[in-house]
């Protein structure tokens, strides 16, 4: 954004994505250190805030890192920004919960963009949960500027309710761009660190103490949130109104014209007062909301403490089926299309969930000619997961990463992926739990360089200090691929692009106590053959690090191939590759497209009959 940005003067309109906007708004709110580590759809959040120079932004080695970055800026003075997809907010959970204890000193701003409809996670999440149950008050913007304002005013009420504030983005938001006014930055007073113990140490003496203030700030913040302009009405007319928040607030603006809609900015604390002013004289209530009922279950709450009787129609909560779909994305077209089903008796039939998820997945089924995801040309990790699928009495335990695509045909090289530095430590557990059964499998582990660094090393720690046998590969392609190329500390350079130690993997993992470490080129397919069966052979833990720059961020493009016709037997080896540069011909041949490919040379290297060669040089 920012070449646009920085040409834009103070008052004039922007275009800016919502995530754009979060950075931007944070900027002006005199934000002085960001934190975060990278996952989509959150990243350019402190992409973004790297690019000013008033702003100390780092990645952090992972999210709690993060998060406790932030928060140690914080009570020392600093208004600091954290960021994070909502898994990431999971792994800073630890922090989280204890941060509403300790409170803050200068604003403290927690970004968690959720991902409806799981467009590059593995899971949906609804983090406005963590807010409930951290006792955190929550900001959910609908537009990018509501991001900008909302940023700015969060370090505020973090400041004046000595408090963590989560603020909720999703994917549509956080990537969609729309006009935001730009206002100077407002530089804030260093408020200096300190010492208070008794705040800031959650001893089980102090933390009681911080229990109840916590309560007594919360209760604050439920006046605040019955009193903000965040929590507002639409006007309109008749005996039916909705409730929503969020970008769900824009689809419901369109689906529901002309009916009263409550929108809320700021859901939580419950603004109680408000939402029962809204609810005089309605007998029922539609909830339009993302992910999962958060807003229907405290307003159903409410109604219930209250004994009031007004019709609650949303998601639905145990055992219930409501209007609005309880999963995926939204949008427009599938609220309508639900709500009308819904009035029209039709919850179970052809118009329910399933058949708006097929609505969903219309796009990819017959709109677009179908295309499963493959990594790209020249990819590193391609030939460690060629020679490790030959391997059939193996267990193969993957991780989250462009290499997850390992798993797909044609590879097929990993059985499993839940979290991230998942692979180490399930494979871990699967070697014992085998070993109890007297089956002594060989147990691979492969892993990221940045996703080894965020959560892997821990396991490898675990399981050399429990006598595993496992074997880990470390696909090291120098960079964080998979969310855009980000540095990490492997990199040699900050989130600012300024030079700073490059940790070595090979000596890092020697450090941890591991024997038998192999490093390949995997671009060498004969050294990557020989390695993988070394690491599989060895009576012990083993770890080979195949490293090799990711030929898509320092552009590597060496030429294109293309396959001697005459020469090629249709053996189909290179085309179990899985490049995307490679296609079969009607005859059972191979050919190359020379648009796509970038010369890495692995066919070449594989085919029987040397029947590949760079282009020119046959
Ligand atoms: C807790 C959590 N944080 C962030 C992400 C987003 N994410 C998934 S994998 C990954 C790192 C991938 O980098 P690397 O391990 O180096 O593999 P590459 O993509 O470069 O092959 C990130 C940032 C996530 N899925 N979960």
């Amino acid at each position: 954004m920012s070449e646009v940005l920085e040409k834009v003067e103070t008052g004039k309109l922007a275009i800016l994505s919502g995530n754009e906007a979060i950075a931007r708004g944070a900027w002006e709110a005199g934000v002085k250190v960001a934190a975060a580590y990278p996952g989509t759809p959150s990243t350019e959040i402190v992409e973004t805030l790297s690019k000013y120079p008033e702003v100390y932004s780092e990645w952090s080695v992972n999210e709690k890192v993060a998060l406790e970055v932030a928060l140690g800026a914080a009570i020392s003075g600093s208004r600091a920004l954290y960021a994070s997809k909502h898994v990431g907010l999971n792994v800073a959970a630890d922090p989280l919960f204890s941060a509403a204890y300790t409170g803050v000193r200068a604003g403290l701003v927690v970004v968690t963009a959720d991902d409806p409809g799981m467009h590059s996670s593995q899971n949906e999440q609804d983090n406005r949960f963590y807010a409930l149950s951290a006792k955190l008050p929550l900001l959910v913007p609908s537009d990018s500027q509501e991001a900008k304002d909302m940023t700015k005013l969060a370090f505020k009420i973090s400041e004046d309710y000595d408090i963590p504030v989560l603020l909720r983005s999703t994917t549509r938001l956080s990537h969609s761009k729309a006009p935001v006014t730009l206002e100077d930055r407002e530089e804030v007073p260093h408020k200096g660190y300190e010492k208070n113990p008794s705040k800031y140490l959650v001893l089980p003496m102090y933390a009681r103490k911080r229990r109840v203030d916590l309560e007594e700030r919360l209760e604050a913040l439920r006046k605040f949130s019955n009193s903000t302009h965040l929590n507002y009405v639409l006007e309109g007319e008749g005996e039916i109104g909705v409730i929503a928040d969020g970008v769900a607030f824009q689809y419901a603006k369109e689906v529901f014209q002309g009916y009263p809609i409550l929108k809320l900015g700021m859901p939580y604390p419950f603004p109680d007062e408000k939402v029962l002013e809204f609810l005089r004289g309605l007998k029922r209530v539609y909830v339009v909301e993302e992910t999962d009922p958060f807003i229907e279950i405290l307003l159903r709450a409410l109604l219930q403490r209250e004994g009031l009787k007004v019709e609650v129609l949303g998601k639905g909560l145990i055992g219930e089926r409501g209007p609005v779909p309880k999963y995926g994305e939204l949008s427009v077209e599938r609220l309508r299309t639900h709500v009308i089903a819904y009035e029209k008796g039709e919850t179970s039939s052809e118009s329910s969930e399933t058949s708006s998820l097929k609505h969903a997945l219309k796009y990819d089924i017959s709109e677009l000619p179908a295309r499963p995801p493959m990594l790209c040309p020249g990819c590193t990790h391609r030939s460690v997961f060629w020679y490790l699928g030959k391997y059939k009495n193996v267990i193969i335990t993957g991780d989250i990463g462009c290499y997850t695509l390992g798993a797909l045909p044609p590879l097929k090289a990993m059985e499993t992926c839940v979290d991230m530095g998942a692979s180490i430590t399930m494979a871990h557990g699967i070697e014992k739990s085998l070993k109890e059964k007297g089956e002594n499998k060989v147990v691979v582990a492969v892993i990221g360089d940045s996703t080894f660094y965020h959560s892997g090393v821990t396991g490898l720690i675990n399981a050399v200090y429990n006598k595993s046998k496992i074997k880990v590969v470390i696909l090291d392609n120098s960079i964080t691929a998979m969310t855009g190329h980000q540095e990490h500390p492997g990199t040699g350079l900050t989130a600012k692009k300024e030079e700073t130690v490059k940790i070595d993997l090979e000596k890092l993992v020697k450090a941890i106590g591991v024997e038998k470490v192999i490093v390949v080129d995997p671009y060498n397919m004969e050294e990557t053959k020989r390695g993988i069966a070394e690491m599989i052979r060895y009576d012990g833990l083993a770890v080979l690090i195949a490293k090799r720059p990711c030929p898509l961020y320092i552009k590597f493009n060496e030429g294109a191939y293309q396959v001697d016709n005459d020469k090629c037997i249709a053996c189909g080896l290179c085309i179990s590759l899985g490049c995307p540069a490679i296609y079969k011909l009607e005859d059972g041949k191979a050919a190359i497209n020379e648009l796509l490919c970038v010369g890495c040379d692995m066919c070449a290297q594989i085919c029987p009959v040397d029947a590949i060669h760079p282009i020119g040089r046959e």
